[in-house]
């Protein structure tokens, strides 16, 4: 209902909308129309409210607030919750210190993260209001030894989702970038408690620079964003929606039927790597070889140059 409202309000930006109207178009009370615009505000909406005239929506500086993300999506478990910081240290941080008592598929979203996280300890850059940056606590069951295959899930996602909506060539970087002309646009990080034969849960972390302009000097020439590969503002909220939405049918056939056949074709189809020569860094070493294969279980093949064959869980590629 929230939803509706706010759709409604939406459609009729900077417009006075009547508590009448709002409700007759609801079906509801007029006293519930005033409970749920409450509730968007407390979500940190700007409604302005006049007596006799209704209400209307300021416009809410494009922030991702969870309702509006959910007026843009059709999952059933996949952000059913969400939860929205301004400013975070990290959100999957965050995410995992509430994992425990959350449901399968709530998601964690903030403006901007202070302590922004890849992998080892590295770190994300993430500034406020120019990026995504999101995590989804997931709890299938699975063994332990089966995480990684979140991270291919969540890589074709996002691959499709950046494809759909700005259509810029996105590749997959196995394991855990997409990059759009060779340069990162987006890094996952799957984190996981776990038994030696149960999982907990997992977090599923997803950083996209969609409307920087101004990356870090560090990593300026490595990375890039959305805008500055399409030369124009792109909605983040329109991302994030096709984000969710196209990873719950991956995720759905991996935990209902043990199929990760989608994803993995995805994979294939837009690996950045295949086929390619590249430099494997594994524990301070670099290793040459080719990226030969992606497995049906969303591991790497590759080939040294004295002819062995291997495969890689995990790690860090360049090409
Ligand atoms: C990753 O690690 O690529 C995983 C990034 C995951 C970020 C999300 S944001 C939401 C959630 N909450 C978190 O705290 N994290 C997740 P890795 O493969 O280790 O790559 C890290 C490296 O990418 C850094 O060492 C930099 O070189 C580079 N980098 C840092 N910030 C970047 C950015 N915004 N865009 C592109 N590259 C970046």
């Amino acid at each position: 209902m929230k939803e509706k409202i706010l759709n409604i309000l939406m459609n009729n930006m900077h417009q006075y909308i009547s508590g009448e109207a709002l409700a007759e178009e609801c079906g509801v009370s007029r006293a519930a129309v005033w409970k749920h615009i409450n509730g968007l505000k407390k979500e940190g909406y700007r409604i302005e409210t006049l007596n006799k005239k209704g209400y209307k929506l300021i416009n809410n500086n494009e922030k991702l607030l969870p309702a509006e993300i959910q007026s843009g999506i059709n999952t059933h478990k996949i952000a059913t919750g969400i939860i929205h910081f301004d400013t975070v240290d990290s959100t999957n941080s965050y995410a995992k210190s509430i994992a425990e008592g959350q449901q399968t598929g709530t998601v964690i979203i903030s403006e901007e993260q202070v302590g922004g996280r890849g992998r080892m300890g590295r770190q994300w850059s993430s500034p406020r209001g120019e990026g995504i940056f999101m995590s989804i606590i997931l709890k299938p069951k699975i063994s332990p030894l089966e995480g990684s295959k979140l991270t291919q899930i969540a890589a074709a996602a996002v691959c499709q989702a950046i494809r759909k909506v700005t259509g810029l060539e996105a590749k997959i970087k196995w394991p855990n970038d997409i990059v759009i002309e060779g340069k990162k646009v987006c890094g996952i990080l799957t984190e996981m408690s776990a038994e030696l034969n149960e999982v907990h849960y997992l977090v599923v972390g997803i950083g996209v620079n969609v409307n920087n302009t101004d990356l870090p000097d560090e990593i300026k020439d490595k990375a890039t964003s959305l805008k500055v590969q399409l030369g124009k503002d792109i909605n983040r909220r329109d991302v994030v929606c096709a984000i969710i939405n196209l990873f719950e049918p991956l995720y759905d056939d991996f935990v209902q039927d043990g199929t990760l056949e989608k994803t993995i074709e995805i994979c294939r189809k837009e690996s950045a790597v295949l086929g390619k020569s590249i430099i494997i860094l594994q524990k301070d070493m670099e290793v040459k070889a080719k990226a030969i294969e992606i497995t049906n279980e969303g591991l790497l093949k590759v080939q040294y140059e004295d002819g062995r064959e291997d495969m890689i869980i995990s790690g860090e590629v360049s090409i």
